[in-house]
């Protein structure tokens, strides 16, 4: 039932508002990114392999919100290959594994390789502070801090903390993803 409802809202957003937003869904390997994919695409907990290459899924995450969202693997040896699929993207999720504190530096330089490429520097990003049910993960506060999050001045940001397994948070990271979207085509348009 909860696939027939999210593929009517499939269907009628896409009736509604033409071509789908392009999401590119980044971030260091195991911090949950296809687990996200999938708890929004079929509302279940999937069990992950490590991505090695990418996955790529047109999800509704509410009424009105159709994204094609494409999650790269996250390994080190092929984050290189991030930048091929920069072109065009309309948005970011960057995941972050928020109880994986001895990786929030290196979270943080592949941040910043991201957002200040040429394709990307106008392009709005929502991170997803994942992991938010383990006994070490940090709140988002803390992680704006350990992220600079606040030295980013040339596009918008949100930070939303989420939990792939039980999908707490995550039509709320979209959400705010899909209106600052919208945002960024009105300034871009006038
Ligand atoms: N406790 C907990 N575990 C999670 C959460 N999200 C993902 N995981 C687990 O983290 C592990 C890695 O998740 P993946 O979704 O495969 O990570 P990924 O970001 O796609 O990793 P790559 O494909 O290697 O880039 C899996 O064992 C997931 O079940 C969460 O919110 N809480
Ligand atoms: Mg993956």
């Amino acid at each position: 039932m909860g696939i027939l409802i999210s593929r009517l809202y499939e269907a009628l957003a896409a009736f509604s508002n033409g071509t789908p937003s392009r999401i590119l869904m980044l971030g260091l390997d195991a911090a949950g990114k296809t687990t996200i994919l999938y708890k929004v695409k079929l509302n279940e907990t999937v069990q992950t392999i490590p991505t090695i290459g990418f996955n790529v899924e047109t999800v509704t995450p509410a009424p009105g919100i159709t994204f094609t969202v494409w999650d790269i693997g996250g390994q080190d040896k092929i984050r290189p290959l991030y930048r091929h699929y920069f072109e065009k993207s309309d948005g970011l999720l960057f995941v972050v594994d928020s109880s994986d504190q001895d990786r929030l530096k290196e979270a943080r330089d592949e941040l910043f390789g991201i957002v200040t490429h040429e394709s990307m520097s106008s392009v709005p990003f929502v991170i997803i502070a994942n992991k938010s049910d383990l006994p070490t993960a940090i709140k988002p506060s803390e992680l704006i801090e350990h992220l600079s999050l606040h030295s980013i001045s040339r596009q918008r940001w949100y930070i939303q903390s989420a939990c792939a397994v039980n999908g707490d948070g995550l039509v709320e990271a979209m959400t705010q993803l899909s209106n600052m979207i919208k945002e960024n085509r009105k300034r871009t348009h006038n």
